[in-house]
């Protein structure tokens, strides 16, 4: 036990650290276990307020790796209560010998690496320093109460109480006049027993919450019967689900269906009494406002049935975050206490406190006597147990100093400029936005995978790269973009804290996809990492994720769908497929007018659609190209995207068919392109155009059109365009270019379709001709101003990257845009792809701009 040189430190002996202790020791790592309690359950030692619960159903909130266990305990109800889960955790450690192997009451106090050493110094609360090769952070998420951040707490001579620190032996408010500072959980779960105590209690509240009643009873049968019918298949399910409890996953979106027909499913799910059932009803209540919005009016609905002053109902219902943004709460007749005469609510937003004074509260224009206020008002969470300790890492630099800005991490278990210190559950992982047993045994199977592979093989250090974290900040950014949480107040935002820094701390990507990540890691020689031991350095730098988010999850969708490739079908089996696979898609905005009809072509009709904006005309028009190699796709195609351009660029765009290959092959779309062209500049009056404001737009082939027309227009004295749009378009078929390698499969248009296309279209003399590969003009002077867009991750972009450099080269005007993490297909999704949408966006600005130079 007072081995001073250790292989690892582990600080805190919470699920985490006890789990990390038994592999550790497992694996024959000497280890030193610190603990600032006098006993082990981390979370569940400290938080020992009334009614503090577990809101993840006990089938889930266990632990898996000793099977045993699921028949030596018996829990007694779906939520266990504080005292159980403390039980299980010393009967654990009782069982696994973990005692024996943790220092209680002992803190560490800092932590120095010693760059000759490769190792880390810990200073200890005991006076003791302890040289360790690896250093664990097993602290949890949520174990530093916040410091109370209200004038004049320091005077009050009565019982003062925080939620997170209560008294082991328990507190009797019988009598008591009780003030409770905080409605997040903590104050939820307890408030109903204060009250059922005190004389009088006062609930100064700052922001209501959604909470829903937790039905607490027997462990739910219908999980407890698949986990005895299978338990490593349960376990396997929810290790790679959302949230790290296996859960059916949503298919309906809210605004889908009926407000009665909504509401009746949101009913379905809050009677299941499970804490993600509400949020998992709808696939968009996260990512959506106003799906969301359908939930929190649910959820509103709820506290109106209860309470019965309407006034305090209101004040208890949520109206400035969406449901699921701050963590919802489950509790035990919270919303009916406030019915009682004993208990009163005051809402800071219109009465904050002034000061606590020696024998109550000053709010408003009152003043109020107690004798013991609570505070629940929450924890310094994901980066105060961490930054706590002194940690200095290379060249003196503090992890403080490093994370002043809100936290760098690589995977949320590793930080540049520390290496080999490794954090259970930190920020930039899944921790607190999942069932934190699951996520704490994924972290501490990775680490012990991670030393045992490093003593395997030689290797003294491991450390992340700059590359490397910088990309999983990029990748964790990217995943909040895509959803609503950051619009609220919450402390997963860091925002409960005066002066933190406003950041998403969670990865919210979903535990089994970051499992994959963490797995594929290690797959390719721990990619991103620095590995180093005598006379040795491994490092294979790079990122881990890049595909946006939503995208990945599109493309992984699409893969259990087994299609077949589209070049195994012909021509038109692919026309059917591509129809087939568009009409589940949705709509998009509505526009002011749709009108489909005809014009002239190069040899004969086209079939074309005009959306309208709702706007006053005359509008700027656009003639619009759909996508579809040419050979499938039609004016109807690109529909949701041309909705969109119409409405943001507040144009009129025309889209228009043109004649497909191997039926009509080169130059035939391109010919008829221009004629389409020609028609609406000379009908664009009558069609509620505004002449002399033309453009030409277009998608993939379409981009290609598009392009080879404004060519066409510049040789043929006219018409005169205003601008060019190119989305990801065709603009070189003569030769290879290095994203045809890159990109060449996995991302929907792989490069033997676009083969399939161009053979399709064009014979290889004709690939040559510019109105086939637009690049190879000879000139490209003189073209109107142009908006290239090309995707990370297309097959095209290349291409489409060396056409806006070459039109730039030749004097034209070009807003180049490179949508990083995008395919050649993600942008024209729209209402699918949240991470699409700031890229229309910019092509609207991009047309808007068109227009308002020329
Ligand atoms: P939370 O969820 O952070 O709740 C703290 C509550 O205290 C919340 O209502 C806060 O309002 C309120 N608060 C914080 N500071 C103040 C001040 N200065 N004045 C008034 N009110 C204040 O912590 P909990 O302990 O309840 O729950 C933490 C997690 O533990 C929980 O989510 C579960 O994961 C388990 P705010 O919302 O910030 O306006």
């Amino acid at each position: 036990m007072s081995n001073s040189d250790v292989d690892v430190v582990v600080v805190g002996a919470g699920f985490a650290g006890m789990y990390l202790l038994h592999e550790l020791r497992k694996m024959g790592f000497s280890t030193r276990l610190l603990e600032a309690g006098d006993d082990v359950g981390g979370t569940w030692y400290w938080n020992r307020y009334p009614g503090a619960r577990c809101d993840i159903a006990t089938t889930d909130y266990q632990y898996t790796w000793d099977p045993e266990l699921y028949t030596q305990w018996t829990w007694s109800e779906k939520h266990a209560a504080q005292p159980e889960i403390l039980r299980y955790a010393q009967f654990v450690a009782k069982k696994h010998d973990l005692y024996s192997g943790i220092e209680f009451n002992v803190r560490a106090d800092d932590a120095t690496w010693d760059e000759k050493a490769k190792k880390w110094n810990i200073g200890t609360s005991k006076g003791e320093t302890i040289v360790c090769r690896h250093y664990v952070m097993a602290t949890g998420c949520l174990s530093v109460p916040k410091d109370p951040d209200i004038v004049g707490t320091e005077r009050f001579a009565g019982n003062v109480y925080v939620t997170g620190r209560w008294p082991h032996e328990g507190v009797d408010f019988t009598g008591k006049r009780v003030a409770v500072i905080g409605t997040g959980s903590s104050g939820i779960q307890s408030i109903p027993i204060i009250a059922e105590q005190a004389k009088e209690v006062v609930i100064f509240q700052r922001t209501p919450n959604f909470s829903m009643p937790a039905h607490n009873g027997p462990p739910p049968q219908y999980r407890v019967d698949r986990l005895k019918a299978d338990r490593e298949a349960y376990v396997q399910e929810a290790r790679l689900s959302g949230t790290g409890v296996p859960l059916e996953m949503a298919t309906v979106s809210a605004l889908s269906v009926s407000q009665e027909t909504a509401f009746e499913m949101l009913e379905e799910s809050r009677q299941k009494g499970e804490l993600l059932a509400i949020g998992n009803t709808f696939m968009d209540s996260g990512i959506n406002r106003q799906a969301n919005e359908v939930v929190a009016e649910f959820m509103r609905t709820k506290v109106r049935s209860v309470v019965k002053d309407p006034e305090v109902a209101e004040l208890l219902s949520p109206y400035k975050h969406g449901y699921g943004t701050k963590r919802p709460c489950m509790d035990t007749g919270y919303f009916e206490t406030f019915n009682q005469p004993h208990v009163r609510l005051v809402d800071l937003g219109v009465n904050p406190i002034e000061t606590i004074t020696e024998t109550g509260i000053n709010f408003g224009n009152e003043s109020l006597e107690f004798d013991a206020i609570v505070y629940a008002t929450g924890f310094d969470a994901m980066t105060g147990a961490i930054v706590g300790v002194d940690i200095k890492g290379k060249n003196g630099m503090t992890l403080k100093k490093k994370w002043e800005f809100g936290p760098l991490t690589y995977l949320g278990l590793t930080s540049v400029g520390f290496p080999n210190l490794f954090m259970i559950t930190g920020p930039g992982s899944p921790s607190v936005l999942s069932n934190m047993m699951v996520s704490i045994e994924q972290h501490v199977e990775w680490i012990r995978d991670t030393l045992v592979a490093m003593r395997e093989q030689g290797f003294d250090t491991i450390e992340p790269t700059p590359l490397a974290e910088n990309g999983w900040r990029v990748h964790c950014t990217d995943c909040a973009d895509i959803t609503i949480f950051q619009d609220a107040n919450s402390w997963y935002m860091g925002a409960n804290v005066p002066g933190k820094p406003r950041v998403m701390l969670p990865y919210i990507g979903g535990v089994g996809r970051y499992r994959m990540a963490c797995d594929e890691v290690v797959r390719r020689g721990y990619l991103g990492f620095e590995l180093t031991g005598v006379g040795k350095t491994q490092c294979n730098d790079g990122l881990i994720r890049q595909v946006q988010p939503d995208v990945d999850m599109v493309l992984e969708m699409m893969g259990t769908l087994n299609l077949p490739a589209i070049e195994s079908m012909t021509p038109t089996g692919a026309r059917e497929f591509s129809e087939a696979s568009s009409a589940a898609r949705p709509p998009g905005p509505e526009v002011g007018e749709m009108l489909d009809a005809t014009l002239a072509g190069a040899a004969g009709d086209l079939a074309y659609r005009l959306y309208r904006p709702a706007t006053a005309g005359p509008h700027p028009v656009m003639v619009y190209f759909h996508g579809g190699g040419w050979v499938f796709g039609s004016h109807l195609s690109d529909d949701p995207l041309c909705r969109e351009l119409c409405v943001q660029s507040n144009t009129l765009i025309i889209s228009v068919n043109y004649r497909h290959a191997p039926e009509a092959r080169f130059p035939a779309a391109a010919q008829d392109g221009f004629a389409a062209l020609k028609w609406v500049h000379e009908n664009a009056s009558s069609l509620g155009g505004l002449p002399g404001k033309l453009a030409v737009g277009g998608w993939s082939a379409g981009g290609n059109v598009a392009a080879v027309v404004a060519q066409m227009a510049r040789d043929n004295d006219g018409p005169a365009l205003s601008g060019q749009l190119l989305l990801c378009p065709v603009t070189d078929g003569s030769r290879q270019h290095q994203s045809h390698l890159d990109n060449a499969d996995g991302y929907i248009l792989t490069r033997s379709l676009m083969e399939w296309f161009w053979n399709h279209y064009a014979d290889t003399d004709d690939r040559n001709n510019p109105h086939a590969s637009p690049l190879l003009a000879h000139d490209l002077s003189g073209l109107p101003p142009a908006m290239v867009v090309t995707c990370q991750f297309d097959p095209l972009r290349d291409e489409g990257d060396a056409y806006a450099q070459a039109l730039s080269a030749a004097g034209v005007a070009v807003n180049h845009v490179q949508a990083r993490g995008h395919i050649h297909t993600s942008i024209t999704m729209v209402d699918m792809l949240p991470s699409g949408a700031p890229y229309r966006r910019q092509m609207a600005e991009g047309i808007r701009t068109f227009f308002a130079h020329g």
